[in-house]
């Protein structure tokens, strides 16, 4: 009932060249939109020409953040509805190394979620915990909280239409990944929180990715969870192979 996900989070990777010869390989082979919603993130200087690029095939083109603010001075940031006027249809909001590097907080997710919505932009809002937080027993309090957080003064309808991705860090870009169940649990946890916050509709049809060393080899074990209706793949994003490896799972 929920439609899966795939977005790829290429991070700070790749030229426009390699980029756009990325998006030409996989546009006309990714499975249908019926089937899955298929994302690729780039690096912002890419977005308009990836836009074009993928314009009519079922790719679509997605920012890894913005600011919250629609103009202003703001040396180097990107503003929302920059974003909209490209056609970026989604935006990666929170990621775990814009916490921890670039003093990304639940205030600034929240304010960045809110403006995602006043400017057609599907926002990822991405929430996990550290080995530490997780070895201390706080992973389910922590990721409801950043989710409560991200997601105050949603409307219902927009919250159903938010994906979350559930990344713990300590399983990003190091090969170690969550369990299936483990991630499931937490995936479910955030479903209660939601329908807690909101209702049982919402929580029933907001999409939750797990993400953190996600591949071809072990995608299927994810997608195969109750409460995990995508991937959020960084590393496993990046060559158009294990791209489209990523959305075979899904067919
Ligand atoms: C987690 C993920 C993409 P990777 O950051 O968001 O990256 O798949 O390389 O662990």
């Amino acid at each position: 009932m929920r439609k899966p996900i795939i977005a790829g989070n290429w991070k700070m990777n790749k030229t426009l060249s390699e980029a756009k010869s990325f998006v030409e390989e996989v546009k006309n082979v990714v499975p249908s939109n019926e089937a899955v919603d298929t994302v690729v993130c780039s690096p912002a200087p890419f977005l308009g020409q990836l836009v074009e690029a993928a314009k009519g095939t079922n790719v679509a083109i997605g920012a890894q953040n913005m600011h919250f603010e629609e103009n202003g001075a703001f040396t180097g940031e990107v503003s929302p509805v920059a974003l909209e006027d490209l056609g970026v249809q989604y935006v990666i909001l929170g990621h775990s190394e814009r916490r921890e590097m670039f003093n990304e907080t639940n205030d600034s997710v929240n304010k960045k979620t809110l403006a995602a919505f006043k400017h057609n932009l599907t926002p990822i809002v991405c929430c996990g915990e550290t080995l530490e937080e997780r070895e201390a027993g706080k992973t389910k309090d922590l990721v409801a909280d950043q989710i409560q957080k991200a997601f105050a003064g949603l409307t219902d309808e927009q919250a159903k239409q938010a994906v979350i991705a559930y990344e713990p860090i300590w399983a990003i870009g190091t090969g170690k990944s969550s369990t299936a169940q483990d991630a499931d649990e937490v995936c479910g946890h955030i479903r209660k929180i939601v329908a807690e916050s909101f209702n049982a509709d919402v929580a029933a049809a907001v999409r939750i990715q797990y993400g953190g060393s996600v591949k071809p080899e072990n995608i299927k074990e994810y997608l195969a969870e109750e409460n995990i209706d995508g991937a959020l793949v960084g590393g496993a994003s990046l060559q158009p192979a294990s791209f489209l490896g990523l959305l075979e799972a899904i067919s």
